[in-house]
C-alpha cells in the first residue's frame, strides 16, 4: 500500500501522455491520497436544488469517509451539514432523500433545527451547553441548481467557476425541472477510468450504437480542441447569435471545461430517431437545433444540456475499484410522462450507453490489474481529453502531495 510519498513518486514516474501505472488505478494507499487530496478538498456535485424544495427536504450522500446530508432550511436556504450526530456519532438522515420537521438522530432522538442548531437533548443536565454541539457544516454552494459541497476545513474559492459556468447554464432555466429517472450504476472500476472513459468517443464507434444515431463523432468534439473545426464554429456562431453561450471555455487550471456541440445529422435530443423525447423546451431561444452543451468539473461530474432536456451524471468513488454513477434526466417541471415524455423514450439511449460504460470501465480495470501490464500511448486525435483529464489529476496530485 502506497503512502504519502509513495503516491507522489509513482505520479512524477508517470509516462506522460500514456495510461497510469496499474498502482495508480488500484492501490489502496493511492486511493487514500486521491480521497485525501483531490475528493475531500474540491467542490463535489451533490445533487440539484429542486430534488429539495420544501423546507426539511433533504438528500445525503457519501463522500469517501465522510456522509454528508443536504438540507432546506426554514429560511429557504440550502445548506450542508456532517451527517453524525454531536452526541456518539449515528448518522441522522439514513434514507437517500426525505423529508423532516427536524433533524432527529435515530439513537437517542438528539433534535436539530434544519440550520444546525441543537434543540433538544435529554437528561444532559445542568452543565450541558447544547450551543457547543450543533451539527458541523459542510461548505455548500449552488449554482443553477448545481448543489456543491465541500467538506474541507477551508474550501477553495467556488466564485470564478460560478462565474464561468452560470451563462451557459442559466438559458436552460435548470430551476424550473425535475428529476423524471434517476439511475445508479456501481462499475467495478477505479473512478479515474471512469473518467477517462467519459473524456474520449474513441469507443463510440465500437460500443454505443444507441448513442450514435444523435451523438456526432466529430472526434474534437470530445476533447480539448475545436477552434479549428469548421463544423464547430458555425454551432458555436449560430446558437451564440440566438443568445446561448457555446464557445468552448476551459478552466486554466483544466478542472472545469464547457463548450456546445452539434448532434448527428437532424437530431435534436439523445433519442433512438434523434427527436425530440420531451414535448416544450428547456431553454427560451427560438434556436430548434441547438446541439448539446456539455460541461465537465473534476472530479464529479458531466453534464449535456439539450432543447428539451438535461442530463446530470455524478460520480462518487465507493474504493479502489468501485465507482458509483448517478445519472439524472431533467425536465421541465410541469412536463407528464405518459403526456408529454415517454420515460422509455426518454431513457434508452443513456441507459443503454451508460451500461456499455460499464463493462468498459470493468474490464479495463480488470485489464490494468495484470501484473504484464504496461501503460499505452494515447492518440493525439481521439483521446486527448483524456489525456486533459490525467494531466490535470496529476498536477494536481503532485501540487497538493508536494504542500
Ligand atoms: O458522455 C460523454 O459526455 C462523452 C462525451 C464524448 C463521449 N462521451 C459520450
Ligand atoms: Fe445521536 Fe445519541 S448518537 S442521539
Ligand atoms: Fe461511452
Amino acid at each position: 500500500m502506497a503512502n504519502k510519498s509513495e503516491t507522489l513518486e509513482l505520479i512524477r514516474q508517470r509516462k506522460p501522455r500514456h495510461s497510469l501505472s496499474r498502482a495508480l488505478y488500484h492501490d489502496a494507499g493511492v486511493y487514500q491520497q486521491d480521497l485525501e487530496q483531490i475528493w475531500y478538498k474540491e467542490w463535489i456535485f451533490a445533487g440539484h436544488s429542486f430534488e429539495i424544495p420544501k423546507a426539511g427536504n433533504y438528500l445525503t450522500l457519501q463522500i469517501g469517509s465522510y456522509p454528508v446530508v443536504i438540507v432546506r432550511d426554514n429560511n429557504g436556504d440550502v445548506r450542508a451539514f456532517h451527517n453524525s450526530c454531536r452526541h456518539r456519532g449515528s448518522r441522522l438522515c439514513t434514507g437517500d432523500k426525505g423529508k423532516v420537521a427536524k433533524l432527529v438522530c435515530p439513537y437517542h432522538r438528539w433534535t436539530y433545527d434544519l440550520d444546525g442548531k441543537l434543540r433538544f437533548a435529554a437528561n444532559m443536565g445542568d452543565q450541558f451547553n447544547p450551543d457547543e454541539h450543533g451539527l458541523l457544516p459542510v461548505h455548500c454552494e449552488v449554482v443553477n441548481s448545481y448543489i456543491y459541497v465541500c467538506v474541507a476545513q477551508d474550501a477553495p474559492d467556488f466564485e470564478p467557476f460560478r462565474r464561468d459556468v452560470s451563462p451557459f447554464i442559466a438559458p436552460h432555466n435548470l430551476e424550473d425541472c425535475k428529476v423524471a429517472f434517476e439511475s445508479n450504476l456501481i462499475e467495478k472500476g477505479n473512478w479515474k477510468l471512469v473518467f477517462e472513459n467519459n473524456r474520449e468517443c474513441y469507443h463510440c464507434d465500437g460500443s454505443h450504437p444507441e448513442l450514435l444515431n444523435s451523438f456526432l463523432e466529430n472526434l474534437s468534439v470530445a476533447g480539448v480542441a475545436g477552434a479549428d473545426d469548421p463544423e464547430l464554429l458555425a454551432h458555436w456562431e449560430r446558437c451564440e447569435k440566438a443568445g446561448l453561450p457555446s464557445r468552448l471555455v476551459m478552466d486554466p487550471n483544466g478542472r472545469y471545461r464547457m463548450t456546445r456541440i452539434p448532434l448527428f445529422k437532424n437530431a435534436v435530443s439523445y433519442t433512438m430517431n434523434g427527436k425530440p423525447a420531451v414535448n416544450g423546451r428547456l431553454d427560451n431561444t427560438d434556436e430548434q437545433n441547438i446541439g448539446a452543451l456539455l460541461y465537465f468539473n473534476y472530479p464529479s461530474t458531466w453534464n449535456h444540456f439539450l432543447g428539451d432536456h438535461a442530463l446530470s451524471f455524478r460520480i462518487l468513488p465507493l474504493g479502489p475499484g468501485e465507482t458509483l454513477v448517478t445519472t439524472k434526466w431533467l425536465v421541465h417541471k410541469d412536463a407528464q410522462e405518459g403526456v408529454d415524455y415517454d420515460l422509455d423514450n426518454l431513457t434508452k439511449v443513456w441507459l443503454a450507453t451508460n451500461d456499455q460504460d460499464r463493462q468498459l470501465v470493468e474490464e479495463s480495470f480488470l485489464g490494468i490489474g495484470s501484473p504484464s501490464y504496461i501503460p499505452g500511448p494515447y492518440s493525439d486525435i481521439a483521446e486527448n481529453g483524456v489525456c486533459q483529464f490525467v494531466d490535470w489529476y496529476c498536477d494536481t496530485m503532485q501540487k497538493k502531495l508536494s504542500d
